[in-house]
């Protein structure tokens, strides 16, 4: 319950809702959007949608209304929910989590920012300059980081096209000292194009001349063909803040350019022989990889293979030969992202070995990640970023459970079971060992001979066709949303969706050709030969296959849900009102099934299934005496429990509530309601009074 809030703004938290129904809740998330309200809790879970416009609520002057609070003496903010992230954190000594789910476009990243800000803001108030610097890198990084993992879409102008989770070390004191970056991107994702779009750079050939052949980029040339110049040199700043060696930055210049560059390769024959047609690129990109030509030209036409002892070199064909260049142009761009992230973490890590070793040293962890997806038309990506859903559905299934759970049991309050859906077999369906999906389509490209999108639909079909939760054209001829034999649709938690395999193959396996591999290893520039050290091994020497996407992203996300799990989590649910970009349109349809499939509503039957509303004693007593003569002013029981029974017994509350050993939990939300009631009243009269005294009435 929420000060400050008047009905007027409709209900502040959902938990207060007459009656739990999708009409009621749309009713009141539409008005508070509407009256410029674009947060409310359900319990300690912030529901976001994003204002599409500048709004007046991040300032200095709110972070200090909200620094140390509870949750409801203040309208819901997400600073309510940093705030209560960091003070369990620094007085109970825990891990915590902040978890942003939402569809691409919804507010998640943006809301990760001001979370951070938050906890920028609230610490280090003896301004340490250690824990400065720790903190500037930390805001500098996600600079660097947007400029690199951020794309335009047509869903978002600055989309994230990586998921990311961040901790955030503290120490004894509570001041930030240091952090660590997991990014969860897809081996296979965006065309180049796209991803050289994430840095505005234009694919326009005019705008290549930034690069002086002999291998020297300069920054302000460079600048000259990005969209908004002045973007990439703060990113530049920023990695220069961060610790980014000079070579490091020039390094990062050559492999843009030289994805650049790629992209303009062209291929042709002549008789049976494929060669580069545009030969002068070549040079280009030899001197910005640091290698030789001839192995450029190579590697662009030719791979090795290895039958048996012998060595042979292969002849691309052109579309062998375009199908590896984009390969390499995106292998590039992924593992310079990587790397950047893994060069950021090695300088943020928690250095000050004292904190580590003798004092506490918590963690705070902010995980931005791609909402549920549904589009037209929908295929590994989207498979894989639903998968990442259920199993953080799963985890919040489990963890809102098992907290409410742990949390009577602590305070003596008997526990009735709540039913829910438990999507753990939508989570088994996919990462099952052997007949899971991701299993299935391993084996489909593991296969000698035939390796076909058509052949793993058939895996599927074969081993799961009796699944509750999939299906497909062949096992449902009849179904009208099956609208061709490549679809086989997955009844998730948030709904069904219909998948095309195609292409689920290519991305699922490193298509990179060795040779590539090994000529970036043999470049005699330092940097980038470490960003490949697997270029190391020898054509026969190379026995492992590289482990898939499908594989790669399951065990991201086991070890991402077994990490969120040891901490305390804290929800932000973003939900985007249209798709316009507007902000006064709030789409009802468009919202309704976010509010769906974020499964909302079964949220909110969960929090009041329990209790809504749970206040230690004497948290209770400092907002409530002045409605009881017991208690005002002050009482003069033996406890504040009994106080607190006193009071409520009076108000003929007795039996809406349940006494736990160190809180009072109320069970309906309309006792809570008509205490703030009662609340409201009596300040009134107080204040009347009090006004009366000043002016000498009384
Ligand atoms: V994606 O999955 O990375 O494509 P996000 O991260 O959910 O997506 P983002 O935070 O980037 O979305 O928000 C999209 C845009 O909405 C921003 O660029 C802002 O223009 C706008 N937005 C989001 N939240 C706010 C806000 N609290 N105040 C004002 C906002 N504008
Ligand atoms: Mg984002």
């Amino acid at each position: 319950m929420a000060e400050h809030e008047s009905l007027e703004f409709g209900k502040a938290d959902f938990v207060l809702l007459d009656n739990v129904s999708m009409e009621e809740f749309m009713a009141n998330l539409k008005l508070r959007f509407e009256k410029g309200r674009i947060y409310t809790y359900i319990g300690e879970v912030v529901v976001s949608v994003n204002p599409y416009r500048a709004m007046n609520i991040y300032g200095r002057d709110v972070i200090e209304q909200y620094k140390g609070r509870e949750l409801y003496e203040r309208p819901p903010h997400l600073f309510a929910i940093a705030d209560a992230a960091y003070k369990a954190m620094k007085r109970r000594n825990k891990d915590t989590c902040i978890v942003i789910s939402g569809e691409s476009g919804a507010g998640k990243t943006e809301a990760s920012k001001y979370i951070m800000q938050y906890i920028a803001a609230i610490t280090n108030p003896n301004q340490r300059a250690e824990v400065e610097r720790v903190k500037n890198m930390l805001l500098k990084s996600n600079c660097v980081l947007e400029a690199f993992g951020n794309a335009k879409t047509n869903r978002n102008d600055n989309s994230s096209r990586f998921g990311k989770y961040m901790d955030i070390n503290f120490d004894f004191k509570g001041d930030p000292i240091g952090g660590h970056i997991n990014n969860y991107l897809f081996s296979q994702q965006g065309a180049p194009d796209s991803l050289l779009r994430s840095l505005h750079i234009q694919k326009d050939p005019k705008a290549y001349n930034f690069i002086k052949v002999g291998g020297h980029v300069s920054p302000s040339s460079l600048q000259s063909c990005i969209n908004d110049g002045a973007d990439f040199k703060a990113v530049a700043d920023a990695m220069k803040v961060i610790g980014f060696t000079g070579d490091e930055i020039q390094t990062v210049y050559k492999i843009l350019a030289t994805i650049l560059h790629l992209g303009n390769l062209t291929f042709g024959v002549d008789g049976d022989v494929t060669l580069i047609e545009n030969t002068k690129l070549v040079s280009v990109i030899r001197e910005l990889l640091s290698t030789k030509e001839e192995n450029v030209e190579k590697a662009l036409l030719y791979r090795t293979v290895a039958t048996g002892r012998d060595v042979i070199e292969k002849q691309h064909t052109t579309q062998e030969a375009n199908y590896g260049r984009d390969a390499l142009a995106k292998a590039m761009y992924e593992r310079l992202f990587c790397w950047i992230v893994s060069r950021i973490n090695d300088i943020i890590e928690v250095r000050n070995y004292d904190a580590k070793i003798h004092g506490k040293n918590t963690v705070i962890g902010v995980l931005d990640i791609y909402g549920f997806e549904i589009f037209q038309n929908n295929s590994f990506e989207q498979f894989c970023i639903n998968y990442c859903n259920e199993k953080l559905q799963q985890l919040f299934i489990q963890l809102v459970l098992k907290q409410e759970q742990d949390e009577y049991q602590r305070e003596g309050i008997p526990w009735k079971h709540i039913d829910y859906f438990n999507n753990q077999i939508i989570v088994d369906l996919v990462e099952q060992q052997h007949k899971g999906i991701f299993a299935v389509l391993d084996e489909a490209c593991m296969n000698v001979g035939k390796v076909t999108d058509e052949v793993f639909l058939q895996g599927l079909n074969t081993k799961l066709a009796k699944h509750a939760h999939y299906t497909s054209r062949k096992l449902s001829p009849t179904d009208k949303s099956l609208e061709f034999d490549r679809d086989f649709r997955i009844r998730h938690y948030a709904g069904d969706v219909v998948y095309s395999v195609v292409g689920f193959i290519d991305k699922n396996k490193d298509t990179l050709f060795q040779d590539f591999k090994r000529l970036l290893y043999n470049s005699s520039n330092s940097v980038l030969k470490a960003m490949w050290p697997e270029g190391k091994l020898r054509i026969t020497e190379v026995t492992k296959r590289p482990l898939t996407a499908a594989t790669l992203f399951k065990n991201s996300m086991i070890s991402l849900v077994e990490n969120l799990a040891s901490k305390e989590p804290y929800y932000v649910r973003c939900i985007k009102p249209n798709d316009v970009k507007s902000p006064l349109l709030f789409e009802h349809e468009r919202c309704r099934h976010q509010v769906e499939y974020l499964g909302l509503l079964e949220n909110v039957r969960v929090r009041r299934a329990g209790f809504a509303n749970r206040q230690t004693y004497p948290r209770f007593l400092q907002r409530y005496k002045m409605i009881s003569e017991f208690t005002w002013p002050n009482h003069d029981l033996p406890s504040d429990k009994d106080a607190v029974k006193r009071l409520l017994q009076g108000c003929g509350f007795d039996h809406d509530v349940a006494y736990g050993k160190t809180k009072v939990f109320i069970r309906t939300p309309r006792t809570l309601f008509s205490l703030e009631e009662q609340r409201a009243e009596m300040v009134q009269r107080i204040v009347l009074f009090l006004q009366k005294v000043w002016r000498g009435t009384i």
